[in-house]
C-alpha cells in the first residue's frame, strides 16, 4: 500500500467506498474487502450504513488501529450542536471509540463553516476525531475552510474519474498538502469500456478500471475510494501499485471526456452545491 502524508495523516492511497452499499451485503463488502488488505474504509451518515460498516469491521480479523475509517457529516447537520450529536450517533452506528477522519458531507449556503469547524475542533479536543476535511468543496469554499479552521483541513473527498476535470482542485491540494480523494473514480462503471483505457491496460496486463485507478492515484496527493462488492472486483482495484503509466498516457486519459449524458450527470455536485438542503 502507498499512503498520501498530509499534516502528520497517513490516508492509504487506496480505499473502499461503501456509497449505495448497505445491510448484510456491505458488512460482508467491508469485511471481505480487510481480508483483501484494504485498510483504509469510507462511509458517511448519509448512506444508512454506519452500522453494517461497523459490522465488517468487527467481523474483520482486524485491530481497530490498522484501519483509516472516514465518516462524514450530512450538510442538514451542520450546526454546532448537530455536529457533535452526528459525530457521536456516528460513533455509536460504527462502534468505534474515534474515527480517522471526519468531513463536511456537503457545504451549506447558510450554515456558516465557523460554527461547523467549531464543532469538529471541539470533538478533535475529545478525542474521537483524528482529524478533519470536507467533501464536495469546490476551490474558493477550501480555502475558506482552511482559513478558519483551528485544525488543518487534511481533505476535500470529490467526484473524480477520468471524464472530470478535477485539475485545479487537484494543484491546489497538491500545492497545499492536502489529499484529493475521488469518490466515483470508475464513474460509476462508465469508463470499463472506454477504448483509451483498454488499450493502455493491454500493456500492462491490466483492466480498464485498473487503468483509471492508476491515472488518479498516480496525482500527487489524490486517494481513491472505488466501491466493489465481490472478491475480483476488490481485489483488482487494489492492484495498481505494480505498474506505472508514462506521462503521455496520463495525458491521454487527461483529455477523455467520455459520453454527454455522463458528461451531464457530473455537473450535478455542482448543481447540489447550490440548494439549501
Ligand atoms: C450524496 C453522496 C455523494 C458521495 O458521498
Amino acid at each position: 500500500m502507498e499512503y498520501v502524508e498530509t499534516a502528520g495523516v497517513r490516508i492509504p492511497k487506496i480505499g473502499l467506498g461503501t456509497w449505495q452499499n448497505t445491510g448484510t451485503e456491505c458488512t460482508k463488502t467491508v469485511e471481505a474487502a480487510i481480508d483483501t488488505g484494504y485498510r483504509h474504509i469510507d462511509t458517511a451518515q448519509a448512506y444508512d450504513n454506519e452500522q453494517a460498516v461497523g459490522d465488517g469491521i468487527a467481523q474483520a480479523d482486524i485491530d481497530r488501529e490498522s484501519i483509516f475509517l472516514t465518516t462524514k457529516v450530512w450538510r442538514s447537520n451542520l450546526r454546532y450542536e448537530d455536529v457533535l450529536e452526528s459525530v457521536h450517533e456516528s460513533l455509536d452506528n460504527l462502534r468505534v471509540d474515534y474515527v480517522d477522519l471526519v468531513l463536511i458531507h456537503w457545504p451549506h449556503p447558510r450554515i456558516p463553516l465557523e460554527e461547523t469547524l467549531e464543532a469538529l475542533s471541539e470533538l478533535h479536543d475529545e478525542g474521537v476525531v483524528k482529524s478533519i476535511g470536507v467533501s464536495n468543496f469546490t476551490r474558493s469554499q477550501l480555502e475558506d475552510a482552511r482559513r478558519i479552521s483551528e485544525l488543518p483541513i487534511v481533505a476535500n473527498q470529490v467526484l473524480y474519474h477520468p471524464y472530470t476535470d478535477q485539475s485545479e482542485l487537484q494543484q491546489y491540494c497538491a500545492a497545499n498538502g492536502l489529499a484529493l480523494t475521488a469518490y466515483s473514480p470508475l464513474a460509476r462503471g462508465d469508463v470499463l469500456s472506454e477504448e483509451i483505457l483498454e488499450r493502455i491496460g493491454r500493456q500492462y496486463d491490466k483492466s480498464a478500471a485498473q487503468v483509471a485507478l492508476r491515472w488518479l492515484i498516480q496525482q500527487e496527493g489524490v486517494v481513491a475510494i472505488p466501491k466493489a462488492s465481490s472478491k475480483s472486483h476488490l481485489e483488482q482495484n487494489l492492484n495498481v501499485f505494480d505498474f506505472s503509466l508514462t506521462d503521455a498516457e496520463m495525458t491521454q486519459i487527461d483529455d477523455c471526456r467520455g459520453p454527454l449524458t455522463v458528461q451531464l450527470r457530473n455537473r450535478l455536485p455542482s448543481v447540489v452545491r447550490h440548494l439549501p438542503i
